[in-house]
């Protein structure tokens, strides 16, 4: 597991820290190998180095494109120590092994952002450098490589902890980011070339997972797309069946993984859930004894919207539900599955897409989300915070009941599917107002109720559907006002993250309206 350092090849162009790393090195007994350039570096400061050209009996020819790429040099990055094979291998053809890569690679990205004409990029793109660095990661079981000046001052640091031999976590960890720093550096050859040969931006990037199918444009109609997977097996929108309808648009593919992963928090074990996504927002979300009954509540919560809408179903699609959603005009239906009575009921709607997958999205798998921003990306773990009955924290003098404490549970499940600042307004199992990407909290009540009241109008009832509701923010109140808007509206109970400056005063206008309010000390923005 520790082999201790005995040769150490160093290619680097940016030679910051070459000489200090090279006395270290051969201050611990370490034989230098080294290229050109970095090998004069290091003679010119007085250490004794050994030339690759020596090493691969071939002088380092054509401008320098071939100098590292050879059996002397590969053998000895790559031969596995403790195979009898390998070690004859290398007795056999008089190859070294080596211990220790030090590469950092011909700039070019730098040189592209320079201007550089076509030509000198092409140079600039590094061969051996990436090939000796990939070759190294590979045997991390015994060799160390290093790509980072950064990295220098840590692997002599490991070295002196293990008497000139290094950690395997250690290696694994050069190892890991090796690779990362040479699939960038590919990526970047790639962008550059597309950029050369102004490709559209669907067929430029270079990405780690695979072209799954290019749309016929994206969010609009002037945009170009494409749909990649990111090679993972997870249940979900990218892995999808298609069985029938047209091609699955931009915007069809958004909002159906938005209605997939929030209608996959509720386990079907336990109940059936139905969610309706327009626009990426739920609305209409219901859980029922069968589909068909959620179907129909998540729809009554707001009729209009649900109209060319996309469905997501938690239970296979049975024929009594396929027989209610066909009612309408709907743009997708995902399940986990079908029957074949539900199937021929669909069959009928020539232009309606269903997807089929084998099982939900697992909402708690711990996934990286991107965006981009102007010169950048910005990256953080997917949001698959939970809370559940123990987390929530009553903090008004009326309790929920159980009943009032299911909706506000279910609510606060709705709510993280919701564009921030979200209220959602929910009764008996089912959202009955949704406020979504509202630019004030209090706009957000004021639009989910005055939906309740309008659905009421719609249903011919006489009282709003927010009356005896449960609300849910996704983040605290900052004023009493959106509470007292969800009061107006016919709230009874309240369920928000808390922790505003104004705690106080809220609870205090709960009180005063005679509601029920938990915390949940977790939010959910979704921007
Ligand atoms: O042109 S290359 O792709 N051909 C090679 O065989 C090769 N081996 C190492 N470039 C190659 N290198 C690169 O040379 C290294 O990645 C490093 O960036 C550079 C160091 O050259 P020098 O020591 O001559 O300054």
């Amino acid at each position: 597991e520790f082999h201790p350092v005995r040769r150490a090849l160093l290619s680097v162009s940016d030679k910051t820290g070459l000489i200090e790393l090279g006395k270290a090195l051969a201050e611990r007994g370490v034989e230098l190998l080294s290229t050109g350039g970095s090998a004069k570096a290091l003679r010119d400061a007085g250490l004794t180095v050994k030339d690759v050209s020596d090493v691969t009996g071939f002088p380092e020819m054509m401008d320098g494109r071939v100098k590292t790429l050879h059996p002397n040099v590969h053998g000895g990055l790559l031969a596995l120590r403790d195979n009898d094979d390998h070690v004859a291998a290398m007795d056999k053809h008089g190859i070294a092994a080596i211990d220790l890569l030090v590469v950092n690679l011909y700039p070019f990205e730098a040189t592209v952002a320079k201007g550089a004409d076509y030509d000198t990029c092409i140079e600039n793109i590094d061969i051996g450098g990436p090939a000796m660095i990939r070759a190294a990661a590979k045997n991390h079981g015994f060799v160390n490589v290093v790509v980072d000046v950064e990295d220098y001052e840590k692997l002599l640091g490991d070295m002196d902890q293990h008497e000139g031999a290094t950690c395997p976590r250690f290696r694994k960890k050069l190892a890991q980011k090796a690779y990362a720093r040479t699939a960038a550096y590919d990526s970047a050859v790639s962008n550059w070339m597309a950029s050369a040969l102004e490709l559209e931006a669907p067929k430029r990037r270079a990405f780690a997972g695979e072209l799954k199918q290019t749309l016929r444009y994206g969010e609009n109609s002037h945009q170009k797309a494409a749909f990649y997977t990111d090679g993972s097996d997870r249940p979900g929108v990218a892995t999808a069946v298609q069985l029938q309808g047209k091609e699955l648009s931009y915007n069809n593919i958004n909002d159906t993984d938005a209605a997939y992963e929030l209608v996959a928090e509720f386990d079907p074990a336990e109940t059936a859930a139905v969610a309706i996504i327009k626009h990426a927002n739920p609305c209409g979300v219901a859980r029922g004894a069968t589909l068909a009954e959620a179907y129909q509540q998540a729809f009554d919560c707001d009729r209009t919207s649900a109209f060319g809408g996309i469905v997501a179903l938690n239970q296979p699609l049975d024929a009594e539900t396929a027989a209610k959603i066909t009612e309408i005009f709907t743009e997708v239906v995902i399940a986990p599955g079908a029957s074949d009575e539900a199937k021929a009921i669909f069959a009928a709607k020539k232009n309606l897409r269903l997807l089929l997958t084998d099982g939900l999205p697992d909402t708690r798998a711990s996934i990286v989300a991107y965006k981009q921003v102007g010169g950048g990306m910005l990256v953080q773990d997917k949001d698959v915070g939970y809370v559940d009955l123990n987390d929530l924290k009553v903090v008004t003098e009326k309790a929920p009941t159980d009943e009032q404490m299911q909706d506000l549970l279910f609510a606060w499940k709705v709510a993280k599917h919701v564009k921030s600042n979200a209220i959602v307004y929910v009764k008996d199992n089912a959202t009955v107002g949704v406020g979504a990407g509202q630019m004030s909290r209090l706009d957000s009540a004021n639009v989910a109720a005055s939906k309740a009241q309008r659905m009421a109008d719609v249903l011919g009832l006489d009282e709003s559907l927010a009356k005896g509701s449960a609300v849910a923010s996704d983040a605290f109140f900052p004023f009493a006002d959106g509470l007292l808007e969800a009061a107006a509206a016919g709230a009874t109970c309240v369920i928000q993250p808390g922790g505003s400056m104004r705690d106080d005063e809220v609870i205090k206008a709960a009180n005063d309206a005679g509601i029920a309010m938990v915390f949940t000390g977790m939010r959910h923005f979704r921007h």
